[in-house]
């Protein structure tokens, strides 16, 4: 590092001290904390964007969002070249650069990290995108970014405004493949996409004579105003948004993360008619869930959760695979064996597991977060993952596209206006319509919309897909949850020694029991997972394994 730039580093960073005495972690979903205090840690991770954007040779994300989490919080994550997370390698560094005590400290961590990584500094250019939620804090925060991104020469940030973490992620993606990227390149991408897949719906769907239109919860936060936006291109949808523009608070009481929870109506969406069809957002609109109300007495729903939309998004992608090689006569078959991957966590109601097995479906299981489900999903030629909150995406491989743009083309020759050559129309407007670098609520919530019309279904009807088995979370506050470590997609504890033996011996007294313990990746707490055939025996289980992580780890034990 030149000595021109040693200055400028150390001269921006002066001011921005990081608060006393707290240690932050780039977790599954970056860094979150109170906004008081990010600022610091933002500007840092700004370094640390224009830095991989030398590295890596291309357009950087910095989102500033704490998704569901309450209006006071705030964070900051970074979105790769592919529009996904991070690389873990750079995790640790994010680590270092956020806990430096001081500017000397931190000046001597980039200066070993560019020599390791060899990243060229002079003589060359980065760009970094970035974005914020609705919070207040998020404009402070930006310009505590902007400032980390100006320390490095060459670096230039650019400000895309409020966006939802979804939207973030689709312009590095697209930037980086060399497509415009504009707020309204998003929107006609989603809009001319789910067009065509409504174009496509067979003749005779009975959806337009069952379903009324859907109602959307906002979160009051950037999902609900966005979504207004796509309404108004989209002026045949008739959908109604609430939650977004009365001055409620983000995220209080309401959003997908609130209502996929605590399986409640979310707080000023007025008494919707019982039976009619909602979805919910969450704070930064990467998770959706769908519901709705069970009686006009109570506030309670039926919740379509992230695993249902995740089981109705594979059986639709299933049916235009067997449609697609379906081989007539004696035809030659020019099919392509596409490889079809479902990826769940192990908070996966198991339930939609035997369901989505039953169904002829590979699933395999990954640790909680993002990370590691799409990265277990991009090994498939088509990869859907979703975690039951609600995030998720499908990913498309090129290799099968590729494939399927050429074969839509013949067929369009060939056969035009069969049912082969609608699949492969369907699939790539799919391919198009869903965000394929991150779960993204909106594009989901018009992949949905369309597969009911397609599919003729009421929410009711989707929702039989499978009964979900009772199930019960909790969370246990430990002296240290890095005490715990697991296996098996988070499924076995290898350490404390003895506390799986104990969880299965308590998992045993109940039918269908199923049980599991983890160190939340977002808090500081272990989380309880219990599964059996009644409420009441899920709350037991969860219960009395709560209490033994309690004996082995809490407070209260030796
Ligand atoms: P942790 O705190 O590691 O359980 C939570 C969610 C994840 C994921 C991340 C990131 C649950 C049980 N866990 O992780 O699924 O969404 O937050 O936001 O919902
Ligand atoms: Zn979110």
């Amino acid at each position: 590092m030149n000595e021109k730039q040693q200055t400028r580093l150390l001269e921006s960073s002066s001011r921005f001290s990081p608060p006393p005495g707290v240690r932050l972690s780039y977790g599954t979903a970056g860094f979150r904390a109170d906004a008081s205090l990010l600022h610091s840690t933002v500007f840092r991770i700004g370094i640390l964007a224009a830095l991989r954007s030398l590295k890596t040779k291309s357009v950087i994300g910095l989102m500033i969002t704490a998704s569901h989490n309450k209006v006071s919080d705030n964070g900051v994550k970074i979105a790769d070249p592919s529009g996904g997370m991070l690389s873990q390698h750079w995790e640790p560094f994010a680590d270092a650069l956020a806990n430096a005590p001081d500017s000397q400290h931190l000046l001597q961590l980039i200066d070993e990290f560019v020599k390791k990584e060899n990243i060229a500094l002079e003589g060359r250019s980065a760009e970094v995108l970035l974005g914020r939620d609705t919070r207040p804090s998020g404009e402070a925060l930006l310009e505590a970014a902007k400032q980390g991104i100006g320390s490095i020469t060459g670096a230039v940030a650019v400000d895309m405004g409020v966006l939802t973490t979804p939207q973030l992620h689709w312009m590095v993606r697209a930037r980086n493949k060399g497509i415009k990227v504009t707020e309204a390149d998003y929107y006609d991408q989603l809009s001319s996409s789910f067009r065509c897949l409504i174009d496509l719906t067979p003749q005779g769907s009975e959806f337009n004579k069952m379903n009324e239109k859907l109602i959307v919860d906002g979160a009051n936060g950037v999902g609900g105003e966005k979504l207004v936006v796509l309404k108004k291109i989209l002026n045949d949808l008739d959908i109604e948004i609430r939650n977004f523009d009365k001055g409620g608070v983000l995220n209080e009481g309401v959003g997908a993360d609130y209502v996929q929870k605590e399986k409640v109506v979310p707080r000023g969406f007025g008494p919707p008619d019982v039976g009619m069809r909602c979805a919910s957002l969450d704070g930064d609109a990467d998770r959706l869930v769908y519901f709705s109300v069970l009686s006009n007495a109570s506030d309670k729903i039926d919740l379509v959760d992230g695993d249902k939309i995740l089981s109705l998004f594979a059986l639709y992608i299933k049916d235009q695979l067997t449609v697609l090689n379906k081989v007539e006569g004696d035809k030659e078959n020019k099919s392509y064996q596409a490889s079809l991957g479902v990826v769940q966590t192990a908070y996966a109601n198991g339930a939609s597991t035997d369901y989505l097995k039953h169904a002829g479906l590979e699933v395999v299981l990954t640790p909680t977060g993002v990370k590691y489900l799409h990265e277990k999903a991009a090994e498939y030629d088509i990869g859907i993952y979703f975690e039951a909150n609600g995030h998720g995406t499908i990913l498309f491989s090129d290799g099968f596209l590729h494939w399927l743009e050429g074969r839509s083309a013949e067929l369009a020759l060939t056969s035009k206006g069969t049912e082969q050559e609608m699949a492969t129309l369907r699939l790539l407007a799919v391919s198009k319509l869903i965000n394929q670098a991150v779960g993204d609520a909106l594009s989901g919530l018009l992949l949905v919309e369309a597969i009911l019309q397609h599919m003729g279904w009421s929410i009711q009807r989707w929702n039989e897909l499978y009964n979900d088995f009772p199930s019960r979370q909790l969370k246990v506050k430990v002296l240290d949850r890095t005490a715990v470590v697991t296996t098996n997609a988070e499924t076995v504890v290898v350490k404390p020694l003895g506390i799986q033996e104990r969880i299965n011996a308590e998992t045993a007294k109940y039918p269908r029991g199923r049980c599991f313990i983890r160190p939340s990746g977002t808090e500081d707490v272990i989380r309880v997972y219990a599964e059996a055939n009644t409420e009441e025996a899920a709350d037991k289980l969860a219960t009395s394994v709560a209490q033994l992580v309690d004996q082995f780890l809490g407070f209260g034990g030796s």
